[in-house]
């Protein structure tokens, strides 16, 4: 059978535009596709709420494929063991309470049923700012991945979406950029970013669940970005608090849409 190069060339810019058009105004826009905006995206997509994750990398995943210092392998505790299994996970108990994955099987599950669910996920395109009106963050605002990497000034493009959620780990690049230029009271003890603790994997994982809220209006964190804004430790290679986080969002942003 003939194959034309244009015609491949226009099926793929045609349904790239298509699906980016749609998600110039969407319900939720997530910030990060590592394993909490992932598993945001999945629980949000589930319900019908129109989606979208926004992945300043090539790859999706963020600190998941690399498991603990490039030992690909992921450990999760009891509490998030029924998130492993709805995503179809494989995983064996290594001792009680620590279960352990494969983390490229861990991304690819996450990824897979977050799209099949529904949610859009544009990689390379990273959240380079906010849009807030009348003292609420009503948009991104989006550039290329590659436009950053590169230091090019090209202006970005925005869209609108009823809530953001920042989901960019531990940098919490979004709130970051909201509150330097924002000049705005968080919803966090100090009313401003509390930055990421040392390690302490037990408390981190504790507090991540309290942290995983809506810290301005339009704006959740979720993740380790939730532990960074609200000043709780980092817990390394421990990902149950990344799964119940993204689906706590998920749960509280379903909450107020619905
Ligand atoms: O860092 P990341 O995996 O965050 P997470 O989902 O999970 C944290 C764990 O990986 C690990 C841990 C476990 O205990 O501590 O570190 O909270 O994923 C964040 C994603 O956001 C992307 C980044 O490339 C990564 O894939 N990202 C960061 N900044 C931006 C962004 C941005 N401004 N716009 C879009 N994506």
């Amino acid at each position: 059978m003939k194959l034309d190069e244009v015609t491949i060339s226009k099926a793929i810019v045609e349904s790239f535009s298509k699906d980016f058009t749609k998600a110039l105004e969407i319900e939720v826009a997530i910030a990060g596709a590592g394993p909490a905006g992932l598993t945001a995206g999945f629980y949000l997509a589930k319900k019908g709420i129109k989606v979208a994750i926004f992945e300043r990398s090539l790859r999706v995943g963020g600190g998941m494929p690399g498991g603990g210092m490039m030992f690909n392998k992921i450990v999760v505790q009891e509490a998030a063991r029924q998130v492993l299994e709805e995503f179809g996970i494989k995983y064996i108990e290594y001792q009680k309470n620590y279960y352990l994955a494969n983390s490229l099987e861990a991304v690819s599950a996450i990824t897979y049923k977050a799209l099949q669910a529904g949610a859009e996920i544009f990689n390379l395109i990273g959240v380079e700012d906010v849009m807030v009106k009348d003292e609420r963050v009503c948009g991104l605002v989006l550039n290329w991945g590659a436009v950053k990497l590169a230091n090019l000034h090209v202006d970005p493009l925005s869209i609108r979406c009823k809530t953001a959620i920042d989901a960019t780990g531990h940098d919490c690049e979004v709130v970051k950029k909201l509150e330097e230029k924002g000049k705005v009271k968080l919803n966090t003890l100090s009313g401003k970013i509390m930055g990421e603790g040392p390690m302490w994997a037990e408390k981190g994982e504790a507090a991540i669940l309290e942290n995983t809220k809506e810290v301005y209006p339009g704006l959740y964190v979720a993740g380790m970005a939730a532990n960074a804004v609200c000043g709780s430790p980092r817990m390394g290679p421990i990902f149950g608090g990344m799964l119940l986080s993204g689906r706590k969002a998920a749960e509280l942003i379903i909450e107020r849409l619905r």
